[in-house]
């Protein structure tokens, strides 16, 4: 670990990551009286993933977690409570008790995106996320997380390959904790490094040591600000690995023990402390002053989770599909007039350009707008209105047949 962080930053890492284990140990106590009702999953040894990339993150940016990313809506601001309750489906819970594990967002204040269950989604909804932000020139940088096993989706390509065709302000973690359910990543992609996936869509990628949680966030922090001046999208492969089962029921015995000891010995809380006490950024009283600190804390959120009351049985039916109006305006708060998209005004100046980005054959080229993606200038524009965007070729080019292109490909190989 290097040392080139503030005192506060350093203490918020540390803060955040033994927040985070807390609160998914006391899970797990709540979890054997049987107060949990859903399944419940452990970051445990992964804090640093979680904490070190959502903490690169402004206020502004946009997440969407996964089940192993507590850590990082805790960084982003959700309450331990919410965390509790919405496992425990209470009816104050973000989901009023609709859900039983961790499928809630809350896209007003703290600009999280919902949990999707189907390994890959949240990679072009997060895409799309960072391209609405930049359509709207917020500046801001969207970010979510995918394990090894989950970056072998087919959404997990499409949706990078159009994050990258889009230049998108995207920053995605991969989490190679060397499990998917009892897989072992080895037998289920023949790639060394995962980071390597970036590659096939022409994107940089990171990979970083997922238990040092400096060097997580100070990657996070260069890939996010990469991803916001406009270079897109960035995959940044985390290398952990997964100390519990796939969730409480499962008690991966299938795991190597050798394996487990050797990542146990690397635990990422157990590192960072040894590297603050070694820097004299933390000493007994300071560690005993975050333990209290968090005890208080979660003694206070629990008692309210358990406090609150299971939801009412009508509430079952109402609120599962949104039926218009009497649920909530089917409408964007961030919509745009109609004359602002159509032409000739969606020739308007773009607010956020991205060099190179629609510089291909027949766009403005350069600097283009990335409003409207790949838009002639101005003048051009109103006057091609209603006009074919491609001229027709005058003849059609004859198509080669499978033989003569062989032919062709094998003279040129020759010479
Ligand atoms: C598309 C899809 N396929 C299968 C599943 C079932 N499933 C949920 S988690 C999981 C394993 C995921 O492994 P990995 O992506 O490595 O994440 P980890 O659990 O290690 O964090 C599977 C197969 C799913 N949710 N979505
Ligand atoms: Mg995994």
């Amino acid at each position: 670990m290097k040392k080139e962080l503030t005192r506060q930053q350093y203490f918020d890492l540390y803060y955040y990551m033994r927040l985070n284990r807390a609160v998914e140990d006391m899970m797990v106590k709540l979890f054997r009286q049987n107060k949990i009702v859903g399944g419940l999953y452990s970051s445990l040894g992964q804090e640093a993933i979680s904490v070190g990339t959502a903490y690169a993150l402004e206020k502004k940016d946009w997440l969407a977690p996964m089940i192993r990313n507590i850590g990082a809506l805790l960084v982003k601001g959700v309450r331990p409570r919410d965390v509790f309750m919405q496992h425990m489906a209470k009816y104050d819970s973000p989901t009023k008790g609709k859900d039983g594990t961790s499928h809630f967002g809350d896209l007003d204040n703290l600009h999280i995106v919902s949990p999707i269950s189907m390994l890959g989604d949240l990679i072009p909804v997060m895409t799309g996320v960072a391209m609405a932000g930049r359509y709207l020139g917020q500046k801001i940088v969207a970010m979510t997380w995918i394990g090894d096993g989950g970056s072998s989706t087919g959404v997990f390509h499409e949706g990078l390959n159009f994050a990258a065709v889009q230049k998108a302000p995207f920053v995605l973690i991969l989490e190679n904790n060397l499990w998917a359910y009892s897989t072992p990543v080895r037998k289920q992609v023949p790639l060394e490094n995962l980071a390597d996936r970036a590659k096939a869509y022409g994107i940089d990628s990171y990979i970083v040591d997922g238990n040092d949680v400096v060097a997580v966030y100070t990657t996070a922090k260069e890939a996010v600000a990469r991803a916001r001046a406009g270079e897109g999208p960035i995959l940044i492969e985390a290398k952990s690995f997964r100390r519990m089962g796939h969730a409480q029921h499962d008690p991966a015995e299938y795991v190597p023990k050798e394996m487990r000891a050797y990542w146990e010995a690397r635990d990422p809380i157990a590192l960072y402390e040894k590297f603050l006490t070694s820097e004299k950024l933390l000493d007994a009283k300071g560690k005993k002053e975050a333990e209290e600190k968090i005890n208080t804390l979660l003694e206070k959120e629990r008692e309210f989770a358990e406090n609150s009351p299971m939801p009412p049985p009508e509430l079952a039916e109402t609120g599962v599909y949104c039926t218009g109006d009497d649920c909530h305006k089917i409408r964007a708060k961030w919509e745009r007039p109609i004359a602002e998209v159509t032409p000739p005004r969606s020739g308007v100046e773009a607010v956020w350009t991205v060099p190179g980005f629609g510089s291909g054959k027949g766009s403005g080229g350069g600097h283009a707008s990335i409003h409207f993606g790949d838009t002639q200038p101005a003048e051009t524009k109103l006057a091609e209105v209603g006009k074919p965007a491609v001229k027709a070729p005058a003849k059609a080019a004859p198509k080669k047949t499978v033989k003569a292109a062989r032919a062709s490909a094998s003279r040129k190989a020759r010479r």
